[in-house]
């Protein structure tokens, strides 16, 4: 790790504009990585740019923006609208919390830069970015702000109470809690962060979501089913859902009694029907998914179905994994 670390500062020291730029949708894992990063490259006294989607944010990361601005962390923001003038300075692009091409926030940019470094903890795929000049891609870590809280240690530095904050958050995220991918040094990472004023106060508020979408949520875990001896299943409603909607309700029958893998099944659009799988890592749902046409990893996989209806994926799935 102290390799890695030592040859990440070597890139950084060698170049002026550095973007971070995160995954689409941002979450506050990828949010609060580019923070801590963000902090960290200034101090080398290099100009230091985070790469977001203008219009449509995580409402978790909306709040964080406000915070950051009353707390007067000023952060220079840049969007697919105003980020041109910099390529002609040459600038090193940083990836975080991600490493398909594909569903970075503005993939195009990708082939604009000549410089790419990647930090990222999901389990490396088949698709990920080439040519970059170091990719610290690691499974190991719960999150990447467990990876950027390692990397501020080894440098020795700090960041503001508000960012360590946000950087908390993303690994609550991440982790769901502290209950999956957490391993002792990813509490080590949380208390280094709460040593340095992350509060739990501001935490849960970043993190509170409505009334009713958690009451929802709830409605579709409570109606899920078993479809066999292990495998739970949720159906959400005729509405439409977020991609992330299917995964957290996935994840979250992954925490009952006898459920070792989990599937959630919903609208991502009106002629598309997405499925989200979990598994707790005996049954691979990637296999699975591969047969909907989707794919993923043993753990977790997606697939998305064109012009087809719930109750043929759900039939489906039934169908592949057998009574
Ligand atoms: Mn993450």
């Amino acid at each position: 790790m102290n390799d890695i670390f030592k040859n990440l500062t070597k890139i950084i020291k060698e170049n002026n504009e550095i973007i971070f730029m995160t995954h689409r949708n941002m979450d506050l894992d990828g949010f609060g990585a580019a923070l801590c990063m963000n902090e960290i490259v200034k101090s080398f006294g290099k100009n230091s740019y985070i790469f977001i989607n203008a219009t449509k944010n995580h409402k978790s990361v909306e709040k964080a923006f406000i915070r950051l601005k009353e707390g007067n962390i000023n952060i220079n923001y840049i969007n697919r609208d105003n980020y041109r003038k910099l390529l002609k300075k040459d600038p090193l692009l940083i990836i975080l919390d991600i490493h398909k091409p594909d569903i970075v926030e503005y993939p195009k940019l990708l082939e604009q830069v000549n410089k790419i470094v990647v930090i990222d903890h999901h389990i490396k795929g088949k698709d990920y970015i080439k040519n970059t000049k170091l990719s610290y891609i690691s499974a190991n870590f719960s999150s990447t702000n467990e990876m950027v809280a390692n990397y501020l240690k080894y440098l020795n530095k700090k960041v503001s109470p508000l960012i360590a904050t946000i950087m908390l958050s993303g690994i609550e995220i991440d982790t769901n809690s502290f209950n999956v991918k957490t391993t002792a040094e990813t509490y080590e990472a949380a208390a280094f962060l709460a040593k340095m004023g992350a509060d739990n106060v501001i935490k849960q508020e970043l993190l509170k979501e409505s009334k009713d979408e958690f009451v929802r949520r709830q409605e579709f875990v409570r109606d899920s089913f078993m479809i066999n001896r292990n495998m739970a299943m949720c159906i959400l409603d005729d509405n439409i859902y977020d991609k992330e909607d299917l995964a957290t309700i996935a994840e979250e029958l992954l925490q009952f009694d006898e459920v070792e893998a989990s599937f959630s099944i919903g609208k991502l659009s009106k002629t598309t029907i997405g499925v989200s799988a979990r598994s707790i890592g005996k049954i691979n749902v990637e296999e699975i998914m591969t047969q909907l046409g989707g794919g993923g990893h043993i753990t977790e996989a997606a697939a998305q179905i064109k012009k087809s209806s719930i109750d043929k994926v759900k039939k489906a799935i039934i169908e592949i994994v057998g009574d």
